[in-house]
């Protein structure tokens, strides 16, 4: 006869969104079975088992914001760079740290041959099947022109065929940014197809007329990257994309915000009933302005390090405001905005757009850190183990709320019966020793981590991707197939709540 599980997870703390039980938990095929406060030894009997010794045993992390095989080189964008971490490499990362799931960004281009949203998609495909994945995969579609064709004809098909439910617009980069009435065509037909609107908000004006007069005043090292980007660049494209997205009443989900400013925009927002969702990202709970100039000297190239858009917050008490926004709502998910970008290439951060480049300029270093194997850990580092969230709270933000928001619950972040058996495994807190973080303990392509020599207090033990393990003790033990393609469905947030009176002066009313 054959067992009644395949795998038993015995003596952890079972946490989920909602509860956190002592539990045991029984898998057979790839899912979650039963969950019992024990097993009988004839239940178990057959299976292999795992002992958590007391430790937190979590859904497997869904990374819904990481750059993998992205091209960025084509166009003066202020991108350049080149992603180092292919499917095969990110995903092994993400393994490592604890990640069962991530979605990565196929982007159209300004390119005339490249309107094809669908070609877009098909022939990013063709770069994850190249190399293959750990772990469990779906795509983003980054939208930079407003073809009413492709809109009308395109965006139906990618959801049917592709499960592509999600798109990200940009509201800075001369060849990404789409201007207001843009930013509106792309939001309806969005809304039209229950695709949720992510948004990349910075006024792209702000920063390029800052970026000039600090250039013009020779103030190109990296941390004038940060002061053409004070938190108001933020403030004021997170207050316009909310009157933009009430206009139509549709959905939309700020990417990597950085700034108070900002999220007390979005709270505002939230607390009027309008459904708008906001993720934030390690590096803004992390990193300061003083990163940007910690190396040898202020003006000295390798502060480039910690280069993103938008850039690390002011100051400690910026954090303090942010864990605040995690811990009360404001912020929905928690991803890692994993950038691959090699520090020591030619590709890398000293690339950018290689014609017009002024050398060293800020303005043409690739914007991104990488981050995807940190990302959960240091949320346990610096939220769960001080107190600011509860396990709960950090199994919300990088587990069930990516995967509410982006279409894959409940297969994907939750822990009953019928869901995917991912699970991220931790180290039972009183016998973990804290360690200093060192690059060559990650497993990225990338050639640096913005957090070497900080002290983690956990790290993950075991990483299940349904059913298997694929991480642990410090070993990677799954392979490049073993990850499937996520084909999502519509999120689960809906629209807002569904009795919410119209306001005609906020609302184009008649629209419907
Ligand atoms: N936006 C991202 O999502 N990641 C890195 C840089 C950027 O502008
Ligand atoms: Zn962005
Ligand atoms: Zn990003």
């Amino acid at each position: 006869m054959s067992p009644k599980f395949d795998l038993v997870v015995v003596n952890g703390i079972v946490v989920t969104a909602a509860d956190a039980v002592p539990c045991c938990i029984g898998i057979k095929g790839g899912k979650i079975h039963t969950l019992s406060p024990s097993f009988s030894s004839d239940e178990i009997e057959g299976a292999q088992i795992i002992d958590a010794e007391g430790a937190y045993v979590m859904p497997g992390g869904v990374d819904a914001h990481v750059h993998l095989c992205q091209d960025l080189k084509t166009g003066a964008h202020g991108l350049g760079g080149e992603c180092a971490d292919d499917f095969e490499t990110g995903s092994r990362s993400a393994a490592a740290g604890g990640t069962t799931t991530i979605i990565t960004f196929a982007t159209q281009t300004r390119d005339e041959t490249d309107r094809s949203l669908i070609k877009v998609v098909e022939a990013y495909n063709a770069r994850a099947e190249a190399t293959g994945s750990f772990i469990d995969y779906g795509f983003h579609i980054i939208i930079v022109r407003n073809d009413p064709e492709i809109l009308e004809n395109e965006l139906p098909i990618l959801v049917r065929d592709w499960g592509v439910t999600s798109c990200k617009l940009f509201m800075t980069y001369k060849s990404q940014r789409l201007t207001d009435t843009q930013l509106l065509d792309v939001m309806l037909a969005s809304q039209k197809n229950e695709i949720t609107t992510m948004i990349h908000a910075e006024n792209g004006d702000m920063i390029q007329w800052l970026a000039e007069k600090l250039e013009n005043k020779g103030m190109v090292a990296p941390y004038y990257h940060a002061l053409s980007r004070p938190p108001v660049v933020e403030m004021e494209a997170t207050n316009r994309a909310i009157a933009l997205a009430g206009l139509i009443e549709n959905p939309i989900l700020f990417v990597h915000i950085g700034s108070p400013l900002a999220a007390a925009n979005v709270r505002n927002a939230q607390t009027q009933g309008m459904p708008i969702y906001a993720e934030t990202c390690p590096q803004y709970l992390n990193l300061t302005y003083d990163d940007l100039q910690k190396f040898h000297s202020p003006t000295c190239f390798e502060n480039s390090k910690h280069i993103c858009s938008p850039p690390p917050p002011p100051g400690t008490s910026d954090h303090d405001e942010l864990y605040l926004g995690l811990h009360n709502g404001t912020f929905t998910i928690f991803s890692s905005d994993h950038c691959p970008f090699r520090y020591d290439h030619p590709h890398g951060k000293p690339s950018g757009d290689l014609v017009s480049r002024k050398p060293g300029s800020f303005r043409f270093i690739p914007n991104g850190i990488p981050g995807v194997e940190t990302r959960m850990s240091l949320l346990y580092t610096g939220g769960l183990a001080t107190g600011r969230i509860t396990p709960r709270k950090f199994v919300e933000l990088t587990s069930t709320n990516p995967s509410k928001l982006y279409g894959l619950y409940p297969k994907k972040g939750a822990i009953m019966p019928g869901s995917d058996a991912d699970l991220v495994i931790w180290h039972p807190q009183k016998t973990f020793e804290p360690f200093a973080l060192s690059n060559d303990m990650l497993h990225h392509n990338v050639d640096y981590t913005p957090y070497e020599g900080k002290e983690f207090v956990n790290w993950p033990r075991y990483t299940i991707l349904r059913g298997r393990v694929i991480w642990a003790e410090g070993e990677l033990k799954g392979k490049p197939y073993d990850g499937e393609y996520l084909k999502r469905g519509p999120s689960y947030f809906g629209t807002g709540p569904a009795g919410r009176r119209r306001d005609a002066r906020k609302t184009a009313t008649w629209l419907r």
